[in-house]
């Protein structure tokens, strides 16, 4: 479980738009060798829950050698014959069909909650992989049947229509396969040919797939993320697909460290062959996503890039962390795992990570004393946060916020200041002052008056008291504009070069609506 709750914290952090599934089936005689399972899809689900990411969406990747040959060969074997290619497997039997549908597409989309599937056009995406002669036979002529099958299957078990994307290979395998057979064509990508990106565009979809680096059977894609490429093949594949107007990419594989092909987080068992820090894909991963600078990012204390720790080893063993970092299990909201045993000089950092124009930090921790922490951007501090005592109960709680010329990437360092403060994580969230949280005043039971309200050239506010500090947000909660009266209770804005829409006015920490028309 605690695997599942990791892979599920680095789906949230990377803010992967949709992860495609790896289908495999699951054949009445079981063969799981726990990836690829159907059955498992339900743990993902619960884990991504419980970490309360709500908006990844879920594709399926049939693996068609392992789902339809190898499951079949499997079956007939009672569970003995391990094999996805002898024998072949005859596309052209429907008898043969269960493996396809049966016992692994509808047992997917079965586990997989409505809201949560991926769609392009409204339809579901099914993503297929290799149609070779390795492991299939009677391919001509007989795989748009297969395609046909599945969309009545869908429509009459699940009431919808599926949007399949087949691999190239399916025409190469099939000459009689009409592109009006299928909605889209992706190209994986191959070590073979040194090819670790493809954009295909058939039907009017362009479809993307990229690979961060691979290894198979002594063909190494080169760069294959060594420590001087940065993570270069990985953008580069993202330039080309993302970046060339894909309407959707595939990067495989999130887990895939056999072959060198993981997002996942890692430092490489400590060699940093493959990566310059630990979230170092899972950061340019963001970066291309639909939105690569969210409003709130959770920042796990455990998950940093490097640290700082004045104790040899792990005194709490927990996560899978290598060198000094105090780790334990953590049974607040979302779960997850907490740095303990902390000290003064102690401290987390984090890599390129996505800060706003205004930025707030609040910080996830508990304690039985009083302590402190300071958050460091690009090596400059903010004034160090006080932390009262929480009697032991975990508290969330503001240590700081900046103003930054543009969205950007920095490096965050939190730095025990004082004490020994247990610490979950940070949120990275939009740096709003506290009214804009508070219920929206009436301006009818206030002593200010703001008028015209629609406004379009000029806006004022009349108070009967000082004005004092008066703030206006956009309705996504940027800052528009600050300014600190000293004496005026009555002043004018120009507001003639907003746009028209809905904005609030923050004046002396009470919130305000202001139309602009
Ligand atoms: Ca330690
Ligand atoms: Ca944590």
């Amino acid at each position: 479980m605690q695997w599942w709750e990791n892979i599920a914290e680095e789906i949230d952090y990377s803010g992967l738009d949709y992860i495609a599934l790896l289908s495999r089936g699951n054949p009445p005689v079981e063969k799981d060798k726990g990836n690829g399972n159907p059955k498992h899809i339900p743990t993902l689900v619960n884990a991504l829950n419980a970490r309360g990411a709500h908006s990844v969406k879920f594709a399926i990747f049939d693996d068609m050698p392992n789902s339809w040959s190898g499951s079949k060969n499997w079956h007939d074997s009672g569970g003995t014959l391990n094999s996805s290619s002898d024998p072949k497997f005859d596309i052209s039997d429907a008898a043969n069909y269960k493996y396809i549908w049966d016992y692994n597409l509808k047992q997917a989309f079965e586990h997989i909650p409505k809201e949560r599937l991926y769609k392009i056009d409204d339809k579901p995406v099914i993503f297929f992989w290799n149609l070779k002669d390795t492991w299939f036979t009677n391919i001509e002529g007989n795989s748009a049947a297969i395609l046909n099958y599945i969309r009545e299957q869908c429509q009459s078990e699940f009431g919808f229509t599926p949007f399949l994307i087949v691999q190239s290979s399916w025409f190469d395998s099939d000459p009689q396969l009409a592109l009006n057979d299928v909605d889209a064509v992706h190209g994986w990508f191959s070590s073979h040919n040194q090819r670790s990106w493809t954009l295909f565009n058939r039907n009017n979809y362009k479809i993307g797939v990229v690979v961060p680096g691979f290894y198979k059977e002594g063909r190494l894609l080169d760069p294959s993320m060594g420590t001087d490429d940065n993570g270069t093949m990985l953008r580069l594949g993202l330039d080309r697909t993302v970046g060339a107007g894909a309407r959707t990419t595939l990067i495989e594989g999130f887990t895939n460290a056999a072959e060198t092909a993981a997002l996942w987080r890692s430092n490489d068992r400590g060699t940093y062959r493959f990566y310059d820090y630990p979230n170092q894909r899972l950061n340019i991963v963001r970066s291309y996503t639909s939105n690569p600078f969210p409003e709130a990012l959770k920042v796990e204390a455990e998950a940093c890039d490097f640290h700082y720790d004045l104790t040899p080893g792990n005194s709490g063993g927990a996560y899978l962390y290598m060198g000094d970092l105090d780790i334990v299990k953590c049974t607040d909201i979302y779960g997850g795992w907490y740095v303990t045993d902390t000290e003064p000089t102690e401290w987390m950092e984090w890599r390129e990570l996505p800060l706003l124009e205004e930025t707030k930090f609040e910080l996830r921790y508990k304690s039985t004393a009083p302590s402190s922490v300071k958050i460091s951007i690009d090596d400059n501090d903010l004034p160090t946060a006080s932390l009262p005592s929480t009697s032991g109960i975990w508290s969330t709680i503001d240590i700081g916020s900046l103003s930054l010329p543009s969205n950007g990437l920095h490096t965050v360092r939190l730095t025990i200041v004082s004490g020994s403060p247990d610490i979950n994580y940070f949120n990275r969230v939009r740096g709003v002052p506290v009214g804009l949280d508070l219920v929206l005043q009436d301006d009818a039971q206030t002593d200010i008056r703001i008028y015209p309200n629609p406004a379009s050239d000029f806006v004022r506010i009349v108070s009967n008291q000082e004005i004092g500090e008066i703030s206006l947000f956009s309705i996504s909660g940027g800052l528009l504009l600050k300014r600190v009266y000293e004496t005026e209770k009555e002043i004018e804005l120009n507001v003639s070069n907003l746009k028209p829409g809905l904005y609030f006015l923050i004046i002396n920490n009470t919130s305000h609506k202001l139309i602009i028309k």
